[in-house]
């Protein structure tokens, strides 16, 4: 690793911004060329923040270019398809989203037909924490609210129609976490697609050691029919679907943007908003307690179709501390669990338990460390006290990056970067963490 004194090197600002302005495509930013040629619902949030450190102004029109695929119930897509590419599967084809989906079905752009973790509310905030008064004004940043409290009572009643407190995903694709194998037993239900003629782009450009497998793929795209042939309407999208998940990374980055939308709407005198949002927060904050294992000591995921926990270890486990979702005991718990990976030498955070067989180091989702994650973990570590530990997290995860460049995840050894590079919100933590004190 370099020395500690490069890690803040105005060069890799300078390069970070360069990724930045790179992967710009007018308003909106791409994760990376080619890979991901579109906008995506939890990177476009975390790189507003990014922005943020050097343009403002760019970085309110990254949310405004988000906010553009809302549909008409309030769920915001987990992908705007601003402009066509041939270089991703699935695209807009084959999503095929109904008009009557969108509120203006002339010039709404066409978009998937699913979210991702509502990780916006938080960075809003945030940048209204940092910004300048002029950078956007009162009325808009209230507007703003309301769109993402839309979007939140989508979660509420689509996802959680009885009202418990947690909300389910439907795909793996929503957990923002795709290739989890806290996911493999639940999509054991699920039959892989009949259609054998879809051509997958991913491994064209990423070698397949780092990507999901085919069998894996085959059952995301089943899910993707299922949904399409229910025209994405939770009323149509039976009890009986086969994919069923309460994403513990996705319910804990919800209530933390409840919290935080709670303070911004409060600030503007939003009575009854804030009435509603403290009420979930408050039923969340009871449901949670249902997810923490007292035998392992461990917050789990878990599968809503037979209702146990899936005793998987994975970086999302952390995620609770983000949402201040966790009593003294359980951070206790949490914070001992990633001492005892970084006492192994494991750099912090592996996206599953190094000692957990399913552990792949550089299998998407199933060993690597996402820079975006680590920030969500060390923020929370630091809201709970915890300065040491977040500080390591901080600093390892700035080490990784000018060690290895700006790539899409790293070997928890500190090995190699893998996936995409150039990668935006790995340049926007990048911006974000050497800020952070
Ligand atoms: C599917 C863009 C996205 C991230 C996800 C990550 C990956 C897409 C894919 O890339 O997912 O949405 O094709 O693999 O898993 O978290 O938002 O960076």
């Amino acid at each position: 690793m370099k020395p500690k004194e490069n890690l803040y090197h105005n060069s890799l600002i300078e390069e970070a911004h360069s990724i930045l302005r790179l992967n710009d495509r007018g308003g909106y930013t791409v994760p990376t060329e080619r890979l991901y040629p579109y906008q995506w619902n939890w990177d476009s949030a975390i790189c507003a923040m990014g922005w943020h450190h050097f343009d403002e102004a760019r970085a309110w029109n990254e949310i405004r270019m988000l906010l553009k695929g809302q549909w008409a119930n309030g769920m915001l897509p987990h992908i705007i398809f601003h402009q066509d590419s041939p270089d991703y599967f699935p695209n807009a084809d084959v999503w095929n989203v109904p008009k009557k989906c969108f509120l203006d079905k002339v010039e709404h752009p066409q978009t998937s037909g699913i979210s991702q973790p509502p990780v916006l509310a938080t960075c809003v905030r945030k940048l209204q924490e940092a910004g300048k008064e002029s950078a956007i004004n009162s009325s808009e940043l209230k507007q703003i609210c309301m769109k993402i409290l839309k979007w939140h009572r989508w979660f509420w009643s689509a996802r959680d129609p009885e009202n418990t407190g947690l909300v389910s995903i439907l795909h793996p694709w929503e957990s923002g976490m795709d290739n989890s194998p806290a996911w493999d037993k639940s999509l054991v239900r699920v039959p892989p697609t009949l259609n054998s003629s879809y051509k997958r782009q991913d491994t064209s450009l990423i070698d397949s050691s780092q990507r999901p497998l085919q069998k894996e793929y085959d059952r995301y795209l089943y899910l993707v029919e299922k949904l399409r042939e229910k025209e994405y309407d939770s009323n149509k999208i039976s009890q009986d679907f086969p994919f069923r998940v309460i994403d513990i990374g996705l319910n804990s980055i919800l209530q933390r943007s409840n919290l935080d939308l709670l303070a911004l709407m409060d600030q503007f005198g939003m009575i009854s908003e804030c009435h509603e949002l403290k009420k979930r927060i408050e039923l969340a904050r009871d449901a949670f307690a249902e997810l923490w294992d007292p035998k392992h000591e461990h917050f789990y995921n878990r599968d809503e179709i037979s209702g146990e926990l899936i005793r998987v270890s994975t970086s999302a486990c952390f995620l609770p501390l983000f949402g201040q979702l966790a009593n003294d005991d359980q951070v206790l718990r949490m914070v001992s669990t990633l001492e005892k990976w970084a006492e192994q030498q494991f750099l912090l955070v592996p996206s599953t338990s190094p000692f957990d067989t399913n552990y792949e180091p550089q299998r998407y989702w199933r060993g690597p460390i996402w820079p975006h994650v680590n920030w969500m973990i060390s923020e929370g570590l630091k809201e709970y006290g915890h300065n040491e530990l977040s500080k390591k997290i901080r600093m390892q995860t700035l080490e990784l990056i000018s060690k290895l460049g700006f790539h899409e995840y790293y070997h928890p050894l500190g090995e190699s970067g893998f996936g995409g590079d150039s990668f935006s919100w790995t340049a926007a933590v990048y911006l974000i963490l050497c800020k952070t004190g």
